[in-house]
């Protein structure tokens, strides 16, 4: 709660515990019930052995070891900003342990313990309770002081609980022992009745007066009127266990009617939706998180493979197209489609030309090209150009990678980012050179690099590197590109143009980033290229 920012919640338990109008804290046994415990607008939490044990399955018996409440205890902690109070039982043991257990308490961010002066392992206070014996009072006093000595946050609160009512002892036994645990040190002591009037209680507070503040458990006496409670001068309030036990009730309804009806329709009204749950567990906040700290989540994501031209490997391209050439078993488009399905990228469009019978892969989209033998690929992309979305991944079909180089491309966050070999051998053919801002070295690694031109064999420049046919466009990248593609496409001599063609232009008047890669990749244009890619 915004209030809370920045005051410890020991603090602010105990400006609550030594308030001075009656104050409320109820009960919760896991992440989600304190949550909606806070959400309500409690000031605190009571977390219930009882609760917490009943939500295990197991008794209130101390049958859950302490390490598994504070486990419990921590997720409660760490799922709210209100202050908690631990139903601390008997301590879990002796002085010693009170003294560990307030430790490991305070590095849990709980604001205090309730102890009750019982013996290890205890009873439910509403079992048998006159059966129950009670704890030396000179030895729970030692434990009061050994965990008052203990904690090392001033504002932590150690409450003493007498248990004096409930294994019949009477009030006289109920003030010495809250006399003594007050001088030992406790910030407040819980006078504990299982009557149904709140007679004890009543009896307590006419004796004690304002010695220590005094907190109540009303489960049994519920009907009195909590304005007698504000009269009498008590300080909290403990709503005990009615998270938990509405939760049964709901529970129990919820799985008769699911068992009678076999069916959901006749419950699905009465219980919250799932997007409640989602909002309870905060799943907002992870989605914003992953935009900023992930920079490929939350994007949909959509890949282009511009696969029409058929390939000049005699045979072997004879009447299959290039990108369904096999490389260990695996066609280069299917391969691609491995990579791209890898990181998420189920949207993927196959521009399809020669024997496009052939590409009939289920999980993809196609769009044809039925003059593939005439126009070079830019003119595939622009048929695809409705594909070309806010992240949007292009891809020659001829080409085979390492999935890394994936990654690079999908971690870059520019408009528009060309992947470009820096290990490049100068004088091959039919190779897209490119010349950029910064020619490669291992500083560069991380360094904004600008592509600056991209030009074919037989033109001269400055070779920085050889581009891959892999490239990317973010929301205005791919605006970028739909002006240009548009631009281009009046001219005249459009359908011979390439992608060199197209990033040349675009270069005018967007900046071009380009990421470097060392090897890693093949484009398949030989038979000796096919050989090699099966090694990759
Ligand atoms: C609990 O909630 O576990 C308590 C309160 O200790 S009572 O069940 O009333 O004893
Ligand atoms: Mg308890």
């Amino acid at each position: 709660m915004v209030q809370n920012i920045n005051i410890k919640k020991t603090t602010l338990f105990r400006n609550l515990i030594n308030s001075d109008q009656l104050e409320f804290v109820m009960e919760a046994h896991s992440g989600l019930s304190a949550k909606i415990v806070e959400e309500a607008g409690f000031k605190g939490i009571w977390g219930s052995g009882l609760s917490i044990s009943a939500l295990f399955g197991v008794r209130d018996n101390n049958e859950l070891s302490w390490t598994q409440v504070l486990d419990m205890i921590e997720f409660m902690s760490d799922a709210t900003s209100i202050p908690i109070m631990l139903d601390g039982d008997t301590g879990y043991g002796n002085f010693n342990n009170v003294r560990r257990l307030i430790n490991k308490l305070e590095q849990r961010d709980i604001a205090a313990v309730c102890i009750e002066d019982k013996l290890f392992p205890k009873t439910n206070s509403f079992l048998n309770g006159e059966a129950q014996p009670l704890a030396d009072m000179h030895e729970f006093a030692g434990k009061i002081k050994a965990a008052k000595d203990a904690q090392s946050d001033d504002d932590f609160c150690v409450v003493a609980r007498l248990e004096a009512f409930i294994a019949g002892w009477g009030l006289k036994e109920a003030l010495n022992r809250a006399e003594a645990y007050r001088k030992a040190g406790a910030d407040a002591v819980l006078c504990h009745s299982k009557r149904s009037d709140a007679s004890e209680v009543e009896r307590f507070m006419a004796e004690w007066g304002d010695r220590l503040p005094v907190v109540i458990v009303p489960t049994k006496y519920y009907s009195v009127p909590t304005e007698k409670f504000r009269n009498l001068g008590v300080s909290m309030v403990i709503w005990a266990n009615h998270n938990l036990r509405s939760s049964i009730t709901s529970m129990q309804n919820t799985t008769a009617a699911i068992i009678n009806d076999q069916s959901l329709r006749n419950i699905e009204g009465t219980i919250v939706d799932v997007s409640e749950v989602f909002r309870i567990q905060g799943a907002e906040e992870l989605k914003q998180a992953e935009h900023k700290y992930l920079p490929t989540q939350g994007r949909t994501v959509n890949a282009i493979v511009l696969a029409a031209s058929q390939g000049n490997l005699g045979d072997l391209t004879k009447d299959t197209p290039k990108t369904l050439l096999e490389v260990k078993g695996n066609s280069i488009l299917s391969s691609q489609i491995d990579r791209f399905n890898q990181v998420g990228i189920k949207d993927i469009t196959v521009v399809r030309g020669f024997g496009k019978e052939s590409i009939d892969l289920s999980n993809i989209n196609t769009v044809d090209n039925e003059i593939f033998a005439s126009t070079k690929e830019l003119y595939s992309l622009f048929l695809a150009k409705d594909h070309i979305r806010e992240h949007t991944i292009v891809s020659y079909g001829d080409i085979i990678f390492k999935q890394y180089v994936l990654n690079e491309l999908l971690n870059d966050n520019n408009d528009i980012t060309l992947i470009v070999d820096a290990d490049f051998a100068a004088g091959r053919e039919h190779i897209d050179w490119v010349t950029t801002s910064h020619a490669y070295s291992k500083k560069i690694y991380d360094q904004a690099v600008e592509f600056k031109e991209m030009f074919s064999s037989n033109q001269n420049g400055t070779i920085h590197g050889e581009f891959i046919g892999l490239w990317k466009v973010n929301e205005q990248g791919a605006e970028a590109v739909h002006q240009a593609l548009d631009h281009l496409s009046r001219s005249e001599c459009f359908k011979s143009m390439t992608c060199t063609d197209l990033f040349n232009h675009l270069a005018l008047h967007h900046r071009i980033a380009v990421r470097y890669i060392s090897g890693s990749w093949l484009d398949v244009d030989t038979i000796v290229d096919l050989q090699k890619a099966g090694s990759l």
